[in-house]
């Protein structure tokens, strides 16, 4: 008999289902077994005097062993999950499970350190589902503009954001580094005439944080784009993006969110609010009084990010804010200036960056000019030669999946990705 998924098996129909033990009640008459997969869960109900045969394998069975039940699903109106249970005709254990080394309160180390067995519960399942809609549905708003998705190298000969905080690898009799950003080749991309790409894949990053928000290696959501008029082009497109997905997700998702995660999944409306970083300054200052030194405004800082939530809903009763014009010597170097400012952008959700993005740089004499005044210019010659055979004006954005998931659903970013890398964490 073929496995039935446990939310398709029907009443008074014979079927046989597969999965782990969620709860074993193993008393003197009966025995009560919860079967779940990735479906919904059942209650296999045996009258222990029917199956004599079954009395051994009943007491060795362990919670969150995996086994197969073949039986008939019955109405029964007492049983609390869903008024139904299987009666089996046949059982076997087919992997039978230690006593587990995680409790629902197990701290979020130990989680992480069994993270196979954390991922078994409905609502860390319900993350990845959300995370599969989500990542499909940017996907598709993509493909629908003709975007291309490219696959671009992770193991790259020179640090691509900056040097500080890249990986060294030894490669062969070599040093090579991990990506910090598929930047350049999505750049390349433009030079090669694609006009419109899209990557997702990871990213590394040499960090020492220990926040909820950083990792080593992460999921990023790249994409550049040709023929842009100014970086504004670029905001907009991920705004309407962030949008069409978030409203895919509220429709799919949004009540299973607010039960498992107590969060309400708004629809961003359309444009989101823009403000330039020295007048967030003044309002921060004004509002709350944050006061932060003139020296120390080039960049956001932590603070005022999270400030920044409280600004955007009270001004603009949006979770999302577009925070341009930093300075020149706190963005990248590939990032077109304009009067001396960065033609580009932060995007902060619920106080917490999720993207940058700009317009670039596709005039060789002033990239190389820029890469110098960094002293880039020998280690990025392979990527401004790019540049130097005609390229058109582009722009793009680089969108951290991980902090998209966690932001969505107010967790840490340890929860919010399948397995979570940091300075102390290699395994499992
Ligand atoms: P940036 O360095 O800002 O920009 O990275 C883009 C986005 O990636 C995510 N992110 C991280 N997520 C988790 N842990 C980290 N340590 C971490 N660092 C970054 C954030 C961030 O907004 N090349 C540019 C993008 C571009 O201009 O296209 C870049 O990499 O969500």
């Amino acid at each position: 008999m073929n496995r039935t998924m446990i939310a398709q098996v029907r009443i008074d129909e014979p079927a046989r289902i597969e999965g782990f033990l969620e709860h074993v009640r193993n008393t003197r008459y009966m025995a009560f077994l919860v079967v779940r997969d990735r479906s919904g869960s059942v209650q296999a109900t045996i009258e222990k005097q029917l199956h004599p045969e079954w009395a051994e394998l009943l007491d060795t069975l362990s919670v969150e062993s995996v086994v197969s039940i073949e039986g008939t699903l019955r109405e029964n109106l007492q049983v609390k999950l869903g008024g139904r249970e299987l009666i089996p005709i046949k059982l076997e254990i087919l992997s039978l499970a230690a006593p587990l080394p995680l409790t629902k309160d197990s701290n979020i180390d130990t989680r992480m350190d069994y993270r196979w067995l954390d991922l078994r519960g409905e609502k860390e399942r319900l993350l990845f589902e959300v995370q599969t809609c989500l990542v499909s549905a940017m996907r598709e708003f993509l493909l629908q503009r003709e975007f291309l998705e490219i696959h671009t190298p992770k193991l790259i000969a020179a640090a691509s954001e900056s040097g500080a905080d890249v990986f060294e690898v030894g490669y062969f009799d070599r040093k090579a580094y991990l990506a910090q950003s598929p930047q350049f080749y999505k750049q390349m991309a433009m030079a090669a005439g694609f006009e419109r790409i899209f990557e997702t894949g990871p990213v590394f990053r040499a960090e020492k944080s220990y926040t909820n928000r950083h990792t080593t290696e992460f999921t990023g959501f790249d994409l550049e784009f040709s023929y842009i008029e100014s970086f504004h082009n670029v905001m907009n497109l991920e705004a309407e993006m962030l949008a069409y997905a978030l409203e895919r997700v509220q429709k799919q998702f949004g009540e299973a969110i607010e039960r498992h995660y107590g969060t309400t999944v708004v629809v961003p409306k359309l444009p989101f609010p823009v403000i330039a970083l020295p007048e967030l300054y003044r309002e921060l200052e004004k509002r709350y009084g944050y006061h932060l030194a003139e020296s120390e405004r080039g960049d956001t800082t932590t603070e005022a990010e999270q400030l920044s939530y409280r600004f955007s809903m009270e001004e603009f009763n949006h979770e999302f804010l577009l925070i341009t014009d930093f300075a020149a010597e706190k963005r990248a170097f590939y990032h077109m200036r304009k009067d001396g400012v960065p033609q580009g952008y932060d995007l902060v959700w619920r106080g917490v960056e999720i993207t940058t993005g700009a317009q670039r740089e596709h005039r060789y004499d002033v990239l190389c000019r820029q890469a110098e005044e960094r002293g880039l210019g020998e280690d990025v010659k392979f990527y401004t030669e790019f540049f130097r055979y005609g390229c058109p004006p582009h722009g793009g954005f680089g969108l951290g999946v991980d902090r998209l998931t966690m932001m969505l659903l107010g967790t840490g970013i340890k929860e919010a990705m399948f397995l979570f890398r940091g300075p102390n964490r290699l395994t499992p």
